[in-house]
């Protein structure tokens, strides 16, 4: 059948293919990836890729890999056989022009429905061959055998009968010896060859692998009627699943797709995707299309069923793998890699149609089964909550770290006593305001920290925006003690510590954040009784070059009253109301508000800390009413303190 010469001619064919093995063999990395472990490997991959290939067009159901004591590699499938007729172009037999001809691998044969590639570009078993010290390859096709030698990639022996066997006994033995001038110090690993093959097995349903490693007697076989339904159970069998394996499967535009995925209630993500049965370790279109599926498929379930409630923000990416076990595969006619070695899938079609299948099958299975996707919701609910948690320990450290260089703010105006007994130090809201302070307080035991209202007078601020706040560094730094799990109230500067804020709304949002800053970040220096609440006066009353002020209403319309028994006439009784601290001048406010003899301080108290979750809730919740209880339920008022 095949022509056989009695000798090799060398034709410019010839030569052609001696320089494109040639170029194999100066430049392995190109076509193998180098000439490390991993591009050995590789070898037998190429081969096996090539008998996945008869399985994938329904033509081979057993594959074998032997590796002898030698290390050469023999490769048996049961498919239809390499071609032996002759090739028209070259005049040889085609199983020599698959050996050594680069890119005659798959696209040769494209005539006989092999669609479905592994194979490397169709650069396939040839460059095996070139890189081989010695390779033979046995064709069982039409009733005969068939047999050719090569080495180092060139035929050392014409294509030739040497036997006979049935006509439907059809398949390929490829055998073949590393060359170790390419390949140094290097030799087969059991375990790498033992995964790779299993999850080819999985990816291959009905494909039955032997796997022989005669250097160390040890035998492996692998057949998964289940395919890779079979493979995230085998994945998680030491795991406790959330709920049974979720598979889909369809044919879009001649693309085979097919997802299988179990929740269980681990912490790790294990999803592997596969291209036309390759690994791809770096993933690429098909498992963004998966991802993005899964998490927006979970959004919309969860939202529908009212698991998710409106002022809950959607689910991550992350939120979503944690616990997933899954594989995605599927089957391209025209697969294109980023690279020779296989490991990441480009085609952009490939993403809308895993995208499409992911979607159906999920949201076809949540429907179903209500109380599984409760289970799975629950799930990445906690793995939310948990990274939250997380990030903001992060964050703290982060923080703290920064809060700990030891110079102190330059905004701050400290106090000239260490004595830190008597030492204070007013928060002041407000630039203007801040001004003020600093020019009546006593500079000997009081210390002045403005912070700019503007920034943190955001309504319902966020406490760990604020912690990110410039202003409330400063506080931080100014008061020495550290935050959080680091706070050492042994290391406060100033004995009291008073927020002296307008008493308008503005100064309202502000005096929140500040007193919900302390209770989640310093809770003790509010147990310790260090924290205070300023009191500027609401009204100044004049008559007849005299002042009182008032604090609330009822003392205005006191003071007014007396003075009208006393006989003041209406007139001449001269009632200012407050709008803010910058209206008072630096004398009206230390006579007022700061000065230890006449002021009023009001002290925050915490009973205990579970009070103390509870009350962050009440400050930081939208409802004002419940905020102005809290203030007035936990503060005592305690007039002239100092006396
Ligand atoms: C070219 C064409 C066909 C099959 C193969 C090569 C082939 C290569 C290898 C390598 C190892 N095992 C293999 N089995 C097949 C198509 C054959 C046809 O159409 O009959």
């Amino acid at each position: 059948m095949a022509k056989q010469p009695e000798t090799l001619t060398y034709d410019a064919s010839t030569i052609q293919v001696l320089e494109g093995l040639e170029a194999v063999r100066r430049r392995p990395g190109m076509y193998v990836g180098g000439t490390d472990v991993r591009a050995l490997h590789h070898l037998i991959y190429e081969v096996v890729d090539n008998a996945i290939d008869e399985a994938l067009a329904g033509a081979c159901d057993r594959i074998e890999v032997i590796i002898h004591k030698d290390s050469s590699v023999s490769v048996i499938d049961n498919g239809r056989g390499i071609p032996v007729d002759i090739h028209p172009q070259t005049g040889k037999p085609a199983l020599e022009v698959v050996m050594t001809t680069l890119h005659a691998g798959a696209k040769f044969g494209q005539k006989g429905g092999y669609k479905v590639s592994g194979g490397l570009h169709g650069v396939g078993v040839s460059a095996v061959n070139a890189l081989s010290e010695w390779c033979e390859v046995e064709v069982r096709r039409g009733g005969k055998i068939y047999r050719q030698r090569y080495e180092r990639g060139r035929p050392v022996t014409p294509v030739e009968v040497v036997g006979k066997t049935k006509p439907n006994d059809t398949g390929t033995r490829v055998t073949f010896k590393y060359d170790p001038t390419i390949f140094k110090n290097v030799d087969y690993r059991f375990e790498t060859l033992v995964q790779r093959l299993r999850e080819m097995a999985f990816v291959t349903r009905g494909v039955w692998i032997r796997f022989v490693d005669e250097r160390i007697e040890r035998e492996m076989n692998f057949y998964f009627e289940g395919g890779i339904v079979a493979f995230v159970r085998y994945l998680n069998r030491h795991r406790s699943p959330l709920h049974p394996v979720v598979y889909g499967h369809r044919v879009i535009d001649d693309v085979e797709v097919e997802i299988a995925l179990q929740y269980t209630d681990a912490y790790t993500e294990s999803v592997y995707s596969f291209a036309n049965t390759i690994h791809t370790v770096d993933g690429g279109t098909h498992l963004t299309g998966f991802r993005s599926a899964l998490t927006r498929t979970l959004n919309d379930y969860a939202r529908k069923h009212g698991l998710l409630k409106e002022n809950e923000p959607n689910l991550t990416g992350d939120d979503t793998r944690e616990g997933l076990t899954a594989i995605v595969s599927i089957k391209h006619p025209d697969p294109q890699f980023e690279s020779q070695t296989k490991v990441k899938l480009m085609n952009p079609e490939v993403q809308t149609y895993v995208q499409q299948v992911t979607s159906e099958t999920l949201m076809d299975f949540l429907e179903n089964n209500p109380s599984a996707a409760k289970a799975i919701i629950q799930k990445c609910l906690l793995s939310a909550r948990a990274r939250a948690a997380a990030r903001k320990a992060r964050e703290l450290v982060i923080r703290k770290s920064a809060l700990e260089s030891g110079t102190l703010p330059g905004k701050l105006a400290d106090c000239s006593s260490r004595d830190r007994e008597r030492t204070e130090l007013y928060i002041v809201e407000g630039i203007s305001a801040g001004g003020s302070a600093k020019q009546a307080r006593d500079r000997h035991f009081q210390a002045v920290l403005p912070l700019r209202g503007k920034i943190l007078n955001v309504e319902k601020a966020r406490l760990d925006k604020a912690l990110n706040n410039k202003e409330i560094q400063a506080l931080i730094t100014a008061l020495g003690t550290g935050v959080g799990e680091d706070f050492d109230v042994s290391k406060l500067r100033y004995n009291k510590v008073i927020i002296m804020c307008d008493a308008d709304v503005d100064g309202n949002h502000i005096r929140t954040l500040l007193l919900t800053f302390f209770f989640r970040y310093m809770p003790k220096l509010i147990e310790e009784g260090h924290l205070y609440i300023a009191q500027p006066p609401l009204y100044r009353i004049e008559h007849k070059k005299k002042v009182w002020y008032a604090y609330s209403d009822e003392e205005k319309d006191q003071i007014v009253l007396r003075l009208q028994k006393n006989g003041a006439r209406d007139g001449a009784i001269r009632v200012q109301r407050y709008k803010g601290l910058g209206e008072m001048n630096p004398q009206q406010l230390w006579e007022t508000t700061m000065d230890p003899d006449r002021r009023t301080l009001v002290q925050v108290t915490v009973e205990d800390a579970a009070e103390a979750d509870r009350m962050f809730d009440i400050l930081m919740g939208p409802a004002v009413p419940p905020r102005r209880q809290f203030i007035q339920r936990h503060a005592r008022h305690v007039r002239n303190l100092d006396v």
